[in-house]
């Protein structure tokens, strides 16, 4: 693996009624560097965002600096626009299924193989040193087409190859077979994949294609993206950190990280979000609870600490007697043989409100 390519100012910037000023664009480009990950695709080279140079020559300056990427349409202007800009690397972008080709574009496979060589050929004597050809629909297109488009690509000289389930229908055991299989064909070709979210496996996916020898693969912050998202940087990140004990991410940032670009995206954070929701160390139900004073890890995949979150006990009416005998021994309070009633008032009292109890509440129960 080479590598988390960060489209949150890409891909992110296209989600419906998502947008990101220059100042909020700049600060997500600072705090997804500051992670850790090593390329940011900052955005798509046209006339129409304004904003693309100063981002560019901001994160030029950024102090963990990232490989800087522009997404580009295979248009003449676009590419002599991404080029004026000087990416370290150029994501040019072409369909392969002949739904996109046919429908979409009204050309032909034939248009797209000659618009490849073209468009490349422009790339890099515009000064384009690296360029990546991002295959739209990939997951879609006819085989044997892919098989052509990706022999063409490598024999123009393009470097990377990144395959887009872009309507998000993959799942992880197809993900692995496909970048299997263009890895055998082409070992030293970098190979990159960007999955969505339709069906909740982006992130599997996403995983599954690391694990099959991709060098790269895409994610947005908070899964942000077109219709249901792409694959999460948190849960990636905390996957390659936490369980695959990778050292390069910063996994104590995510938090704020997830906090910034909601807050820049007009979004929440569901309390049981992956990584970064607010309650996913907090434990009502007496099994657990009794599981964690044993033992935390026996039901958490990591200490909260690593993430800037702590653990947080409630009583209910899931509760159990070492539970609320642990809580209570925090609050100073011992029922002793008492023990068994405090439980069965603690359970009845928080059906009756319908939701766990405040420290004020147990200790007039107690
Ligand atoms: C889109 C395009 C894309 C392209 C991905 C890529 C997709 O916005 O629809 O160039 O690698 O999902 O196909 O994001
Ligand atoms: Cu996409």
């Amino acid at each position: 693996m080479l590598g988390l390519i960060d489209s949150t100012l890409r891909e992110g910037s296209q989600t419906s009624g998502v947008f990101f000023s220059l100042k909020q664009k700049m600060a997500i480009a600072s705090a997804v560097a500051a992670i850790g990950i090593e390329e940011l695709e900052l955005g798509v080279a046209t006339c129409q965002d304004p904003d693309l140079p100063a981002l560019v020559a901001a994160c030029r300056e950024l102090k963990h600096r990232p490989r800087l990427a522009l997404w580009c349409r295979c248009r003449a202007e676009d590419i002599e626009l991404a080029a004026s800009l000087k990416p370290d690397i150029l994501s040019l972008s072409l369909p392969a299924s002949d739904l996109h080709i046919r429908k979409r574009l009204n050309k032909t496979r034939r248009w797209v193989l000659a618009h490849l060589q073209e468009s490349v050929q422009l790339a890099k004597a515009s000064g384009i040193k690296k360029i990546s050809l991002g295959i739209e629909d990939s997951s879609r297109a006819n085989r044997q087409f892919l098989n052509e488009l990706i022999a063409e690509a490598v024999s123009v000289g393009v470097g990377r190859i990144r395959f887009a389930d872009t309507v998000g229908i993959m799942t992880p055991n197809e993900t692995s077979d496909l970048i299997r299989f263009y890895k055998q064909r082409y070992p030293t070709l970098e190979l990159a994949f960007h999955g969505h979210n339709d069906f909740g496996l982006a992130t599997a996916n996403a995983l599954s294609a690391l694990e099959a020898g991709a060098d790269w693969v895409d994610v947005t912050v908070l899964g942000l993206g077109e219709r249901a998202g792409c694959a999460r940087l948190e849960e990636l990140v905390g996957m390659l950190t936490l369980v695959k004990s990778q050292k390069k991410y910063a996994v104590d940032q995510l938090s704020m990280l997830c906090t910034l670009v909601a807050e820049s995206a007009g979004r929440s954070i569901e309390g049981n979000h992956p990584l970064v929701g607010s309650a996913i160390f907090t434990c009502e139900s007496g099994l657990h609870v009794h599981g964690l004073l044993a033992d935390p890890a026996s039901y958490e995949p990591f200490p909260p600490e690593l993430v800037r979150s702590k653990r947080t006990v409630l009583l209910g009416a899931k509760s159990g007697g070492k539970a609320v005998d642990g809580y209570c021994a925090r609050l100073g309070i011992s029922p002793g043989s008492s023990l068994p009633a405090l439980v069965s008032m603690v359970r009845q009292r928080a059906t009756e409100l319908g939701r766990p109890l405040l420290d004020s509440e147990i200790r007039c129960l107690a």
